[in-house]
This record gives structure tokens, sequence and C-alpha cells, in this order.
């Protein structure tokens, strides 16, 4: 049930002394090593003998992905080259791409808390378990592949895309844990009802899905549609890839890794710490990294912390599932909208299609957003009354959710994209 146990189920205290052990040994070693780090704290004057307690950090500069960027490729790492043994990249929407690297140790780590996740969502060394996130320098597939190996599962490195032969091989196979984003589960899914499979008669038992946002909605279709046990999982490449936090069986929001990643919660405008337990920007420091240590990196990943017991017995925080990015975040007339806050609505409507698009235009000076919406083909070539009865449904859900109004289009099954590794929900035409 556990994969580390005394680490898993640590006493608040113990963790907290442990945090502070390994915060200082890492400040150490970036002060040392990393020309950046020395810098920004010598202007601040901060002597590292001052940093007594986890709220001491705070006195500290936080880290952005601009930081990343402007010491591509390798100047935050913190050991030499021959010492690295794995460098990942994000590729990044804009700009240029950010590189990480990794000790031995740190892959020893990195598997270490990826077993963690995947035990903790159900994966034993009994199962077989197929992971279609890309390999590469996507930190998705190796981390998730390294992890489940470490476990003693047995291990399909099919990576993403050629959706028809994953089926076949989940059938051949006999897998029983899927890993991959929810999106592409959700592809996955789709294709095998169109082939007519019978998905009672496959061996899956979990999903473990990760690497971008998804809905309490989305997981009950992925739930019901592959008759499994579905999990969120998180991380960023920045960090160290997945392996950060993971849901356990009771499906209840994501366990942190606390004793290799400290985490703090802030206002983004502010950059004040929020109320315990409100939304903000998730902040990472790093307690055990080597190569690529990181001091208070801002994610832009909106979450909350959930300091209440979790019934499992695992100690460790857990953070409410990521509601968005600052970065995704569509402001519309004012108005801030999460494109995870419409999944949610378009999930509890009869009638629609789990796939949807939302497309922001600007008129003049005013945003406009449609919605775009699949639907079944019975509505799609039902008669005008029915489809504009849908639609004012769906507006006035989405109006009252998100306080303001937006359009809503149908559109016929199977005309908006698909994706196999990370969707892309928003087409934002204000920037064209
Ligand atoms: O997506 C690492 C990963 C791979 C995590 C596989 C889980 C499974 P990046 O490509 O650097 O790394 O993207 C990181 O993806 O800042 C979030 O915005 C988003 N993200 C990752 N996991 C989740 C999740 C990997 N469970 C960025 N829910 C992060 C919501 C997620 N968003």
């Amino acid at each position: 049930m556990y994969w580390e146990e005394e680490r898993e189920c640590m006493a608040r205290e113990e963790l907290e002394q442990l945090q502070l052990e390994r915060l200082e040994a890492t400040l150490r070693r970036v002060y040392m090593n990393v020309p950046f780090y020395r810098k920004s704290f010598d202007e601040l004057g901060i002597d590292l003998d001052e940093i007594q307690s986890v709220d001491d950090l705070r006195r500290l500069p936080f880290t952005t992905k601009d930081d990343l960027r402007e010491n591509y490729p390798y100047g935050l790492f913190a050991v030499p080259l021959r010492e690295v043994v794995r460098i990942h990249a994000s590729s990044g929407t804009t700009g240029m791409s950010t590189v990480v690297g990794y000790t031995k140790n740190d892959i020893k780590t990195w598997s270490n808390l990826v077993a963690r996740v995947l035990t903790a969502g159900g994966v034993t060394k009994d199962d077989v378990v197929q992971i279609s996130f890309g390999y590469g320098l996507f930190t998705g597939g190796f981390g998730l592949h390294y992890g489940a190996e470490r476990i003693g599962a047995s291990v399909i490195p099919i990576s993403s895309g050629n959706t028809k032969r994953q089926i076949k091989i989940m059938q051949d196979f006999k897998t029983t844990a899927l890993v991959c984003t929810p999106s592409y589960a959700m592809l996955i899914a789709d294709t095998m009802y169109e082939m007519g499979i019978n998905v009672n008669a496959l061996s899956l038992k979990y999903g473990l899905f990760g690497a971008e946002p998804w809905s309490e909605g989305m997981r009950e279709e992925l739930q019901e549609k592959l008759k499994i046990i579905a999990t969120d999982n998180y991380g960023l490449s920045e960090i160290m890839g997945p392996g950060i936090a993971g849901e356990c069986l009771e499906r209840k929001w994501l366990h942190i890794n606390e004793d290799h990643f400290f985490v703090e919660v802030i206002n983004p405008e502010t950059l004040e710490p929020v109320e315990p337990g409100e939304v903000g920007e998730l902040v990472v420091t790093t307690l055990t990294k080597e190569a690529f240590p990181m001091i208070r990196f801002r994610t832009r990943d909106l979450t909350r912390l959930i300091p209440e017991p979790c019934p499992c017995g695992r100690t460790l925080m857990r953070m409410h599932r990521v509601m968005g990015r600052t970065d995704d975040m569509l402001i519309i007339r004012g108005v801030n909208v999460f494109p995870s806050q419409i999944e949610a609505v378009l999930f509890e409507i009869e009638g629609t299609e789990p796939h949807y698009q939302i497309v922001v235009e600007r008129e003049g000076a005013l945003d406009q957003a449609t919605v775009l919406v699949e639907v079944s083909e019975e509505i799609f070539f039902d008669e005008m009354k029915k489809q504009s009865q849908l639609i004012e449904k769906i507006k006035k859900r989405l109006a009252s959710e998100l306080g303001i109004t937006v359009g809503v289009k149908l559109v016929e099954k199977k005309t908006l994209e698909r994706f196999e590794g990370k969707a892309k929900r928003v087409i934002d035409r204000r920037k064209l």
C-alpha cells in the first residue's frame, strides 16, 4: 500500500526537521556552485547562517522560468556536466526551452518518488504498466517508466501515438495500468468504443493520469468508460518531472512528496503567502536535487493546500488538483476564466461529448469567448429547436459558473482536434 511508509507517514515535527536540514544543505550547495544564486543572495545581503527555519526561506528571492531561460542551457546546474547523466528539456509553447539535468542520484530519487506515486495509485509489481506518455526530452515517458520499473512492474514503453496499436497491445499484453495524459486516455477510450471493443474483456484496473489539468467529471467518465480507478499525478520538468505529487486510492487530492520538496502557496500579484487553505500559485523548493536544485520556483500553477489528514494514513500534505495556470487564465471582459471551469460545467450536461475548445477573439475593444462543444449525432442532426434549447442550457450554466456570458456553438462529433499528449483547449485569436 505504501512505497516508503517511514517517509510517507512521518510525524509532522520530524518531517519539518528533515526539511530544514535538507534545505540548509541545498542552500549551501547552490550558493557554492551556482553563480546566479550566489549573486542574488549577496545582492539581498542574505547570510545563510540566518536561515534557521523554513519560514526564513521567505527572505530568499523567487526563481522564474525567465531565470531558467536567461541561464540557458546549463547556467543553473549545480554540478559539473561530467556528473550529469541525463538531460531533459521542456519545449515550452513560448520562447526558448528550459533545460534540466540529473545526476545518478537524482535519477534514483526520481525513480523512488514516481514509485511512490504509482503505488499510491494502486500499482504493484504484479501489474503490467503501459506508458503512453511521450519518451524523449519530455519527462513524462522516462519518469513514469523508471518509477514503474523500480516497483518491479512489467513495463511496456510504448510511448504516445498510434492509438489502434495502443489498444491492440493493451489487449494482447494484458495491460493492467494505463499511464498517459487524461485527454489521451479519453481518445484511447473513444477509439475502443468505435472499434467495438468490449472493455470488460480487457485487464485494465488503473489509470494514472497527469501532465495537464482535468476535471472531476473527466475522471468519472474515464473510470466509467475504461472500467478503471483513475488517479491524478502532478509534476513539472523544472522541479523534476512527474513524482512531485500524486493521489492515493481515496482519490481526494494529491499527496506532495514533502520530504523532497518544500511548497508554499502565494498570491501571484502581491507575492505574499495566502491564508492557509486558500487558492494561490504553488512555489516549490527542491530539498534533495543535486544537478538542478531550484529555490522558490514559481510554478504558475494554481492550487490550494489541504492540511486535514487523509484516511489513507499518509501524513504528506495534499494539494487540490491544479485548477489552471496563471498564464492559461483568460481574462474575458475583466473576468478571470479558467478552461477547467468550463470543462467542469460541460461534463455535467447530458448530450455533450467530452471534447471542447474555447476560442477567444477581440471584437473592437471587447473580448468574445465562444465554447465549441461536440454533441452526439442525434443532437447534431436534431431539430433546431432542441439544439437551441441545449445551447441555452449550456450558456446559462456557464454564465452562473463564470459570471459572464460566453457564446456556445455545437459541433458535430469528431470535428475538434484530438490529442496524444497534452491537450490544447484554448485558441486565443487576440494575439494573432
Ligand atoms: O508535465 C511532468 C509530468 C509528466 C507530470 C507526466 C505528470 C505526469 P512539464 O511538461 O514541464 O512537465 O509541464 C508541467 O504541466 O506546471 C502544470 O501546469 C501541468 N501539469 C502537470 N501535471 C498536472 C496535473 C510535466 N496533474 C506543467 N494537473 C505543470 C494539472 C498538470 N496540470
